[in-house]
């Protein structure tokens, strides 16, 4: 082990992101992972399968599967990717009562068995949900914090890297905003090693990343027919363990809860977090464009409406 102390991680949600992420948890030996899901069997197979390949990838931290929230009891670390997907048919307001009553029941697990943990909410519609989270836990909100700027500015550096043929490594980029088309990539904050790309490439191959960010999880979606994007969500919430886990201070993406930050209140949206083993230990103000402002707001404008579905339907 690379840590001194050994974590607990529940992995609540076994499906596809729940599952990846508990093995490079366990990869990582980040923690032990008690992976945790509604259907009978499920974590209990995932989580032996993972505890099988331990010889063979060279892991001691344990995984357990189970379909009572008591064995979550003590979790240092909650990833939550417990949800329904969006069938045919069901519109987005159906989808965000039914992952609300969802996120709602597992919540009071949570604090039942895990007071003192920090939480990363996974589930969409993601900004909404972790406001969600951050109401039903009453945790302070450094300890409740959404995934998905991580996965959008993996996606932009990733295309970048493919873009300049240079190592994935190299780049770093910064996105803003909600999880969804109304992101805000910011291109004037990404660089190769330092060196901004709007000297690197011409303006219309940067908007083709952009846009190609934006559309990221479609892109997936699209190619898969049944299901989403699963590898690099559960990389991307497990780098944010590791982050708060190891007390890494790291600058990161992540969905805060914001207090005036961006000239916006009460809302979760995702802004440039320090993460530390307090969880969001800053949220960093970025000088930006009216433009991107602007469009911060727009994007802030949906999740207001999402939260008013919410409260409409009686669940906040
Ligand atoms: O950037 C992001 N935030 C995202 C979000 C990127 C990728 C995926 N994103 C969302 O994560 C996606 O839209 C879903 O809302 C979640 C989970 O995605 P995943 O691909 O893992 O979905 P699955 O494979 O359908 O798994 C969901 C599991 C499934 O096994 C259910 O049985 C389980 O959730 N489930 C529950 N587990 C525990 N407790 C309860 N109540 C429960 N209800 C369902």
């Amino acid at each position: 082990m690379t840590n001194a102390k050994r974590f607990k991680i529940a992995c609540i949600g076994a499906g596809n992101v729940g599952a990846s992420a508990a093995q490079y948890c366990v990869e990582e030996e980040l923690g032990d992972v008690v992976l945790t899901d509604v259907v009978e069997g499920l974590p209990q197979g995932k989580a032996l399968d993972l505890t099988e390949a331990g010889p063979i990838r060279g892991y001691n931290s344990r995984v357990t599967g189970t379909n009572d929230y008591k064995d979550i009891e003590g979790s240092d670390l909650a990833i939550v990717t417990a949800g329904l997907p969006r069938k045919p048919g069901m519109s987005r307001l159906d989808l965000l009562e039914k992952n609300g009553l969802i996120i709602s029941g597992i919540c009071e697990n949570i604090k039942r068995y895990a007071p003192d943990s920090i939480v990363i909410i996974v589930t969409n519609p993601l900004d909404v949900m972790v406001y969600l989270a951050y109401k039903k836990l009453g945790f302070p909100a450094e300890r409740v914090i959404g995934m998905a700027g991580c996965l959008d500015s993996a996606r932009m550096r990733a295309f970048v890297a493919l873009e300049l043929g240079v190592s994935m490594k190299n780049v770093d980029t910064m996105v803003l905003g909600s999880h969804g088309d109304d992101m805000v990539p910011l291109p004037h904050y990404t660089t190769v090693s330092g060196i901004p790309i709007t000297t690197l490439l011409p303006q219309d191959r940067i908007d083709a990343i952009v846009e190609r960010t934006r559309k990221g999880g479609g892109e997936i979606v699209a190619l898969l027919k049944t299901g989403s994007a699963f590898y690099a969500p559960a990389a991307s919430a497990v780098r944010m363990a590791q982050a708060i886990l190891r007390d890494e201070k790291q600058l990161l993406p992540c969905a805060a809860y914001l207090m005036g930050h961006y000239g916006l209140n009460d809302i979760y949206m995702g802004v440039p977090c320090i993460l530390g083993r307090a969880g969001v230990e800053r949220v960093m103000e970025l000088e930006i464009s009216e433009a991107d402002r602007s469009s911060l707001h727009t994007s802030a404008g949906e999740v207001r409406a999402g939260i008013d579905g919410l409260k409409e339907r009686g669940i906040l």
